[in-house]
Order: structure tokens, then C-alpha cells, then sequence
């Protein structure tokens, strides 16, 4: 899962993203684009873990591209090269500034930031769902294709994300690999000053980003900066004096996945316990595609435990003599949570 850290100059999208990854990339410059991995937290993972106590532990991972704003001119615009930067990504989260930065004129309008993001990223799909249509039309495409852009033509022109599209109104198949930057899952971080860090989104800013189809979430990215230093001992008792239940982390990992539509499953054994993310509905001879291919090529059947069960029972082998352990084709749809066994063979 890759995210690209989007917004415009000066959002704190930096601050995030040293918080979020451990790293220490400057901040207030602009500067280079940068990648880090975060951990996904998951105390199913933990439970587990203690459970066989294995040589290695592997949580899945969100991978995230930190993008500068463009300095200087003034005006709300996303650069070739940002777009450059954004349009492979799997999902978006656009850093809106909400706190005075001494080091702008502007004062902060989460609302106008949003709404230039979201007009520019419609300006720019229209431009290529234009051209490609054209194209398809001279070339006598499929009329399924030339279908699938003229409907998000049209509703580009009329101010819409695609992501607002359902999948009878839009044949998403014929665009892929256009990178088109209003189909991609959009979190928006309301980046707020330290003393307004426990609040809930603005109900204004909340209905315009569902109005394009995303989520909303408020953070302050210098107080996770500052969460990030602690040792995991004393965040919860800060967490709390800053009126913040769960740590934003934790929280923008949750609104990423269920954005995404992904879901976690697990294999175990002594030598490392590890969670897989798939997309919702991925049957298991893929999911075993995931762990490698000759499990993908082999497949011959899976033994799965739902998570609630061997929590419940403690061991696999409790799960397997109360009948808890399931032997499933290829077909079986992976539920959230399920402990997994491929057996293959080549
Ligand atoms: N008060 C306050 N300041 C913040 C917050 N987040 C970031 N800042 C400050 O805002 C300035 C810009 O932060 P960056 O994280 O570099 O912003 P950016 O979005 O990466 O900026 P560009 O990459 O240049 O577009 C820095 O001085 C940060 O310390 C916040 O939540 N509250
Ligand atoms: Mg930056």
C-alpha cells in the first residue's frame, strides 16, 4: 500500500511523516521528495506473537511519500512534478493546514486548501480522460472503453471525483493505468495547532471532503512529533492530558485500510508470525500469491482459523479439536483476521 503525502506549501506534511515513519527529514524548507515505511499496528498481531513466541515478528507495512508544496507565486497549484509524484500512488492523504505558520503571509483555510486540491486534481484527470477519448474514438476502441471515458469526462467536467463513481456507472478497468488522481481513496489531515489536537473535524470541512468522496481526520502533526519521541510507556498518559484518545498513528492506519478496503490476515509458526494485507475479496489461492508465487501455483488447500477462535482457544490445536480449524478450496473469500496454513505443491 502506497500513500502519497500530498497538500500545499507549509501543511506540516513533513512533521507528519518524520512523525509517522522515525525518520528526521528537515521540515519548513520544502526540500526533496522522501519515502518511509510505517509499521501498521495490530494487537492481533501482538496476541499472536506471544502465542509462539516466534524468531520474527512482521507487521504489514504502508509505505508513504512525503511530497513538498510548491514554493513561492502564491497561488494554490499542483506542479507537473507533483503530479508527477502523486499519480502512482495507491491512496492519497492531502495534509491541510489549520495553524498560523509564521513562516507564510497566508492565514490558514483548510476549506480553500481543499478545494484547490481537489479542483486541480480534477482539472488534471479531465485533461487525460479527454485526450484518451479522442483517441479511442479515432482508433474505434472498444465501445465499452470509449464508454468508460466519456462517462468520466463528464463527470469531471461537472466538478465530481471519480471516486464518487460506483462500479456500474464507471468500467474502472479500462482506466487503469491512467493514474487518475480523483479514483484514488483520499484521506484528509486537518492539521491543526498543539492546544486544538483533540477536536473533531470542522462540520463544513467534513461535508466538502465527503462531498469528493473521502475521509476526514484532525490531527497536529507537531504534537505526534513530539508523541513520537516518547517511550511507549508515557504516550498514553500524554495522549490523554492532550484530550487525544488513540494515537493518530494508530487512527490513520485504521481510516487507510478502510479507505483502501484492505484487510489483514496471518500466517504463524515458531519462525515468524506475520500479517498480510489484501483487498477485501481476495480469494485464498491469491492471498497465498501474496506469501509467494509457488504457493499461488501449487495451491492445493488452506486451514484457516478465524482470529476471534484461537484467541479464544489459545492454541491451534484446542481451535482444530473443537472444530474451529476450517479446510478451504481456492475460492474460499480470506476473512479479516484469519490465521492461515497454505498447504501447495509443485
Ligand atoms: N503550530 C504548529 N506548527 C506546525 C504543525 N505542523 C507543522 N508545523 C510547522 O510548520 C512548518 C512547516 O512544516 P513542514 O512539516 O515542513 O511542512 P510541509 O508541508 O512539509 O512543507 P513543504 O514541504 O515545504 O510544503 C514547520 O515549522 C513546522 O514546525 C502543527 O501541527 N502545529
Ligand atoms: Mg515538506
Amino acid at each position: 500500500m502506497k500513500f502519497g503525502v500530498t497538500g500545499f506549501a507549509g501543511s506540516g506534511k513533513t512533521t507528519l511523516f518524520n512523525a509517522m515513519t522515525g525518520l528526521d527529514a528537515p521540515v519548513g524548507l520544502g526540500g526533496t521528495t522522501r519515502v518511509g515505511t510505517v509499521r501498521v499496528p495490530d494487537p492481533r498481531l501482538d496476541f499472536l506473537s506471544g502465542l509462539y513466541s516466534p524468531r520474527k515478528t512482521t507487521h504489514a507495512t504502508i509505505t508513504l511519500r512525503d511530497v513538498p508544496g510548491e514554493h513561492g507565486g502564491g497561488r494554490r497549484v499542483l506542479s507537473a512534478r507533483t503530479l508527477q509524484a502523486i499519480r502512482d500512488r495507491d491512496a492519497l492523504c492531502l495534509v491541510v493546514r489549520d495553524f498560523t505558520n509564521p513562516a507564510l503571509e497566508e492565514d490558514p483555510y483548510p476549506l480553500g486548501e481543499l478545494r484547490s486540491f481537489h479542483e486541480e486534481c480534477v482539472l488534471a484527470d479531465l485533461g487525460v480522460a479527454e485526450r484518451r477519448l479522442d483517441r479511442a474514438r479515432k482508433e474505434r476502441a472498444d465501445v465499452r472503453e470509449i464508454d468508460a471515458f466519456a462517462t468520466a469526462v463528464r463527470a469531471l467536467e461537472a466538478g465530481s471525483a471519480l471516486r464518487q463513481l460506483s462500479a456500474d456507472e464507471l468500467h474502472r478497468g479500462f482506466l487503469r493505468g491512467y493514474g487518475m488522481l480523483t479514483d484514488l481513496p483520499l484521506l484528509v489531515a486537518v492539521n491543526v495547532a498543539e492546544e486544538r489536537a483533540g477536536e473533531l473535524p470542522h462540520s463544513d470541512l467534513l461535508a466538502e471532503v465527503a462531498a469528493t468522496g473521502g475521509s476526514a481526520m484532525v490531527l497536529s502533526a507537531s504534537v505526534e512529533a513530539e508523541i513520537a519521541l516518547l517511550a511507549p510507556e508515557d504516550q498514553a498518559e500524554f495522549l490523554a492530558d492532550m484530550g487525544i484518545g488513540e494515537p493518530t498513528l494508530a487512527r490513520f492506519i485504521r481510516c487507510a485500510y478502510e479507505l483502501a478496503d484492505l484487510i489483514s490476515f496471518f500466517t504463524v509458526s515458531e519462525d515468524e508470525v506475520r500479517a498480510w494485507p489484501i483487498p477485501r475479496g481476495t480469494v485464498a489461492r491469491a492471498a497465498a500469491g501474496h506469501i509467494h508465487s509457488d504457493l499461488e501455483r501449487g495451491f492445493i488447500r488452506a486451514e484457516v482459523t478465524p482470529y476471534g477462535a484461537l484467541a479464544e482457544c489459545g492454541s491451534e490445536k484446542v481451535a482444530k479439536a473443537r472444530g474451529a480449524m476450517r479446510v478451504e478450496g481456492k475460492e474460499y473469500v480470506v476473512a479479516d483476521g484469519d490465521i492461515v496454513h497454505v498447504r501447495f505443491n509443485l
